[in-house]
């Protein structure tokens, strides 16, 4: 692991070689968590199944993009999760609204915003990128592209969600700024035994929001993004802040200059931070990133955040104590 001096170290020796070895292509001296292939990481601790039905794909060699096509669609399915998919809380008029991206080692890409009725919004987001010339599908659109590919239209509000819904109405403002920002998104990252590194990302965003708001998740840039020959990052939390800089962009971007995923992350949750003036803790913004070595790491700015990782046949789960250094 990268101590903080070793990472004060390389920030500053980074930023006195990064104007030169743009031109020199000095490779800059970093390293970071060990890298290995395949390996699986997502975000929270119900990457951990999602994570061990991604590795059946992995482990026998397969693509990436099916790892992780397959890994979300647990908690997707889980009515038990109650932040993705099916049995996911609605918003503040009761609709359950999913969003949810996909991105291959190609730059191919496809996305659905607020659609609805769909168990498995990551299925309809890869068929957006297999099927079409389009890369994001949203509402109404997106649910008729789904009907008429298939899909079923189905009841996502369980009865826990429902009641959990209907208590909170009794006792709320219902006002714009009435949202539940505590909540869990599953973004899921691959690199497989070929190196094809891919993600996946899907949520049923915040809860209570105003019917028809978008989050970061199936926005190619901010809830998700891979660079086949740099690497991936995904990210969790307020999706408004991830937005706003771009998110996992940014952490890519410090990826291909030479930071390692953790330093990566940091760099761009304390981005988020410097923009807005929050107070460490009022808000929750956390990035997941893996480069094309294998190598891993993450950053959060309130603590809770977890995140798994699957390799060489572990499956782990990583707490905040463990991976902030
Ligand atoms: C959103 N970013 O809709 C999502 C929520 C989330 O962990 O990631 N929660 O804003």
């Amino acid at each position: 692991m990268t101590t903080r001096r070793d990472f004060i170290k390389r920030t500053t020796i980074a930023a006195a070689l990064f104007p030169f070895s743009r031109f020199l292509k000095i490779k800059l001296p970093v390293k970071g968590t060990s890298g290995t292939k395949p390996i699986v990481l997502s975000t929270w601790s119900f990457g951990v199944p999602a994570n061990a039905e991604a590795w059946k794909v992995l482990g026998s060699g397969g693509w990436a993009l099916d790892a992780v096509e397959a890994g979300v669609k647990i908690p997707e399915g889980d009515p038990n999760v109650r932040s993705v998919g099916y049995g996911g809380l609605p918003d503040r008029d009761g609709h359950v609204t999913l969003d949810a991206c996909i991105m291959d080692e190609n730059a191919n890409c496809g996305s659905v915003a607020c659609i609805e009725h769909i168990k498995h919004p990551i299925s309809v987001a890869r068929l957006v990128m297999e099927k079409t010339v389009h890369i994001m599908l949203v509402g109404e659109g997106a649910l008729m592209f789904a009907l008429e590919n298939g899909f079923q239209k189905e009841n996502l509000l369980t009865p826990e969600s429902e009641k959990i819904w209907k208590d909170w109405l009794n006792k709320s403002n219902y006002t714009p700024k009435d949202v539940n920002v505590n909540h869990d998104t599953i973004g899921m990252i691959a690199l497989d035994s070929n190196g094809r590194l891919c993600g996946a990302c899907t949520t049923s965003g915040l809860s209570w929001k105003i019917h028809g708001r978008v989050g970061d998740s199936p926005i190619i840039g901010a809830g998700l993004f891979v660079d086949g020959d740099v690497g991936a990052a995904t990210a969790t939390g307020i999706g408004e802040e991830v937005i706003r800089i771009s998110g996992t962009h940014t952490v890519v971007e410090f990826m291909r200059q030479g930071y390692t995923p953790f330093e990566a992350c940091k760099m761009t949750v304390e981005r988020a931070l410097k923009k807005r003036k929050y107070k460490r803790d009022d808000i929750q913004v956390g990035f997941l990133a893996l480069n094309k070595d294998g190598e891993y790491g993450a950053y959060s700015i309130a603590k809770g955040f977890q995140y798994a990782v699957y390799s060489n046949e572990e499956n782990n789960i990583l707490k905040d104590s463990e991976y902030k250094q």
